[in-house]
């Protein structure tokens, strides 16, 4: 992208630059076979890997995207990728797209230049003054050639092994799923969750579902801390239809994903709120299994307006790691009072002085977020 005198208008634009960006497509195809051999598997090799040290997996890097006169384009948003294709909704009208060769020259430097949820603009391909078709799945859509991107207001990661893939761009809300039982209720998940969630940008709604299956009040207690921290939280059942109301006016015309542990209802919850999308995520499992497989995300338009973000070929993923000394940035507690600990680059576990540690004995941070910090904060420097 070096040229000489960049026109006045021109902007930079900080986008990460992954240093496996080498890697061959092989590794992909061969995990997207095993894991199509055995779908639990990526899930059991991410448990351990939701937090990981970054700094060696990425830096930023500055690359420069020109202006663009996007009221000369059509506008839209990537719902799926198929292969090299993207499938661009703009209005009622789907497109199926390539993308303009300038734009893929991040693609080099990215790995993915155009993902599922990433607004673009395109302009329709004609042929012989008739505008020319694509076939996609099966599906004769109008062609288009993406000529610009916008800059990301939130990125969906997801780490399988030691590698992270951009699920979906713009995503607004990530919906912490877990269960009051079966499976048992893990505070500390939920804090890797919104450590993950704010690293991308997301707004955090954290969803206790299960309610029925609540003993002796530990979830309801559970939701009472979060909701102290001015969380989102919300207690849901299926089966009493507690708290589904609450949750579709929380996600009305949103761009949302659903994230959490197996069996705890992410996919109950999704049909819970939108009795139409059993279909819809039926006929992607089918996808799946032909042979346009993909292990990308797609995003699903739903009755509570705006998008559901459907991930197949995994029941279940793991947000990418963090740095260390990143983690109390993501503790929202915590911000306000790190300024006050004696050392500059104090990590709260064993300094003196510790404004957080003090917070911890006066009561104004429970023992429980403290916890899940130092556990988060000791498996970080482990691997750093
Ligand atoms: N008691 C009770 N059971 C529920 C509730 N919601 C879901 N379940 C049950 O929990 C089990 C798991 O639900 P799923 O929706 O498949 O869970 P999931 O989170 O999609 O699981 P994965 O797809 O494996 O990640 C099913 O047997 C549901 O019927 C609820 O509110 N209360
Ligand atoms: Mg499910
Ligand atoms: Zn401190």
């Amino acid at each position: 992208m070096a040229r000489k005198g960049r026109p006045k208008g021109d902007r930079k634009v900080r986008v990460d630059f992954r240093k496996n960006r080498g890697k061959t497509a092989r590794d992909k195809s061969q995990w997207t076979r095993s894991l199509r051999d055995n779908p639990n598997k990526a899930e059991d090799a991410d448990k351990s890997e939701l937090v990981r040290a970054k700094g060696a997996l990425s830096r930023k890097r500055t690359i420069i995207e020109s202006d663009t006169d996007w009221d000369a384009l059509i506008q839209g948003t990537v719902v799926r990728m198929r292969g090299l294709i993207a499938e661009v909704e703009a209005g009622d009208t789907t497109w199926a797209c390539t993308v303009r060769r300038v734009l893929r020259t991040r693609q080099i430097d990215q790995r993915h230049p155009v993902t599922v949820g990433d607004r673009v603009g395109l302009t329709a391909v004609s042929v012989a003054g008739e505008q020319s078709q694509l076939v996609s799945d099966e599906r004769e859509l109008p062609e288009g050639v993406i000529e610009a991107i916008r800059p990301r207001a939130t990125v969906l990661e997801r780490v399988y092994g030691r590698r992270t893939q951009v699920l979906a761009a713009n995503v607004d809300t990530a919906v912490i799923t877990v269960a009051a039982d079966q499976p048992t209720l893990r505070p500390h998940l939920i804090d890797r969750y919104l450590v993950s969630i704010h690293q991308g940008g997301m707004r955090p709604v954290i969803c206790i579902n299960k309610s029925d299956l609540d003993k002796e009040d530990f979830a309801a207690d559970v939701a009472e801390r979060y909701r102290g921290l001015e969380y989102i939280t919300l207690f849901t059942s299926i089966p009493h239809n507690e708290g589904l109301d609450e949750l579709r006016e929380v996600l009305r015309d949103q761009t949302t994903v659903f994230v959490g542990p197996s069996g705890v209802g992410k996919s109950s919850l999704l049909n819970a709120l939108d009795p139409s999308l059993t279909l819809q995520t039926g006929s992607l499992t089918d996808l799946q299994r032909g042979r346009h497989t993909t292990t990308t995300a797609a995003l699903i338009r739903w009755a509570l307006g705006g998008y559901v973000v459907d991930t197949p070929g995994t029941r279940q993923f793991d947000l990418p790691p963090v740095e260390a000394g990143e983690i109390e940035a993501y503790f929202r507690e915590f911000v306000d009072l790190v300024s006050a600990c004696r050392f500059p680059d104090c990590s709260h576990t064993h300094e003196t002085n510790c404004a957080i540690k003090d917070a911890v004995d006066a009561g104004k941070i429970t023992p429980e977020r403290y916890e899940s910090y130092e556990k988060m904060f000791w498996e970080c420097k482990e691997k750093e």
